[in-house]
């Protein structure tokens, strides 16, 4: 059919095309990950009777040599209910001062389970064993009681940054000679684990609790485990229901956890390089500070340089940049005035790296 001059042809809009770099949680569930939810044998798990949710808890455990795991909607679940089972009211939580639990989980900590923060601020975002001593209150009877320590790895807010084996184990090791116990925010352990050439039993090691997300990297729809000792695991079951995650057939959500558990683990490596090409592209331009050597998972922060780029009509530099690149089809996440996040996931191929890279450019010298 030709169309009347002037008019536009027939045929599907032309819907531009997004390169989502917020977050590595905006990917869809894989075809095989349809097809597990579809088929999925399913119980009531509030009875404990569904049968996917069991074998993804064994799966679970096993994969970070633990004895017992519990599925949990989100991993803000996982880590508050590892806050609750360690702290108590009036009690504090040692934790980096860019970590997640405190930062981005609404004040969980104080509303649910009435624990203090005590941060500790960092150069380059990782805990030194003498810095979480000094932060341990004496066992005095009137100093507040430090009774969790929280580590976080790969730690977001810092670019991703993975943590060895050797620093958890030292810091545990300080922590329990306190009394102290310790969580491991691991939502992206096995990024960590691929960019250390480890794994992630090995990365949990000395930690009593360790949460993880399927839903990040690993590109399931849903769904975190918070693993740890079968007592442990036991009391995270009652937490859960109390927090309102006790959930029915949820065999249908473990399914594709199962998928991501043992088919999305192994291309973490190609995220990973895509993040540090962007890094190195980024760190290319003039009004962009960053040092690609950090970025050794698959977040990239990056920080504008507001004397190269201002704000501009009330817009700050870090949403200027956002703005020129959502009118670009590119959409990042923004941490602060200047400070900005891109995450790389399994549906960022390289043409989308070039695309970001491009449309950065572009913006930047606008
Ligand atoms: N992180 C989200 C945002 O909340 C920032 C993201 O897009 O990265 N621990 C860490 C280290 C996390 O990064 C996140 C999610 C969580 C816990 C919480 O997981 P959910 O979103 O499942 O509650």
């Amino acid at each position: 059919m030709t169309a009347a001059p002037g008019t536009t042809p027939p045929g599907p809009a032309i819907i531009p095309a997004v390169i989502d770099l917020r977050s590595d949680t905006v990917t869809r569930p894989t075809p095989a990950m349809r097809r597990a939810m579809a088929e999925a044998e399913v119980g009531d798990d509030v009875y404990g009777e569904d049968p996917t949710v069991r074998r993804l808890e064994e799966l679970a455990a096993a994969r970070l040599g633990r004895a017992a795991a519990l599925f949990v909607p989100t991993g803000s679940m996982g880590n508050q209910i590892a806050v609750h089972l360690q702290a108590h009211p009036g009690s504090e939580v040692i934790i980096e001062a860019r970590g997640h639990i405190i930062n981005y989980e609404m004040g969980a900590i104080a509303a649910l389970s009435g624990a203090l923060p005590r941060p500790i601020v960092t150069e380059r975002g990782l805990l030194e064993p003498a810095q979480v001593e000094a932060a341990i209150s004496p066992k005095i009877y009137y100093r507040t009681p430090t009774r969790l320590l929280c580590l976080e790895n790969t730690h977001n807010l810092w670019s991703g940054l993975p943590m060895d084996a050797t620093r958890t184990r030292a810091l545990a090791e300080v922590a329990h000679q306190h009394g102290v116990r310790v969580h491991l925010d691991g939502a992206r352990i096995f990024n960590a684990a691929a960019a250390l050439g480890t794994s992630a039993a090995e990365l949990a090691r000395g930690c009593d609790t360790v949460m993880f997300c399927l839903s990040k990297g690993l590109a399931a729809p849903v769904g975190s485990l918070l693993v740890g000792d079968a007592d442990l695991i036991a009391e995270a079951r009652r937490v859960r229901k109390m927090f309102g995650g006790g959930m029915r057939q949820v065999g249908v959500l473990a399914a594709p956890g199962l998928v991501a558990l043992t088919e999305m683990v192994d291309r973490l490596p190609e995220d990973h390089a895509r993040a540090r090409r962007l890094a190195e592209g980024l760190a290319d331009l003039p009004a962009v500070e960053l040092d690609p050597t950090t970025v050794r998972t698959n977040i990239v922060v990056m920080r504008v340089r507001p004397e190269r780029f201002p704000e501009r009509d009330g817009l700050t530099p870090a949403a200027r940049l956002m703005a020129g690149l959502k009118e670009r089809g590119v959409l990042v996440g923004g941490f602060s005035a200047t400070e900005v996040r891109l995450v790389t996931h399994y549906e960022i191929g390289d043409a989308d790296v070039d695309a970001a890279l491009a449309a950065a450019r572009a913006v930047l010298s606008s």
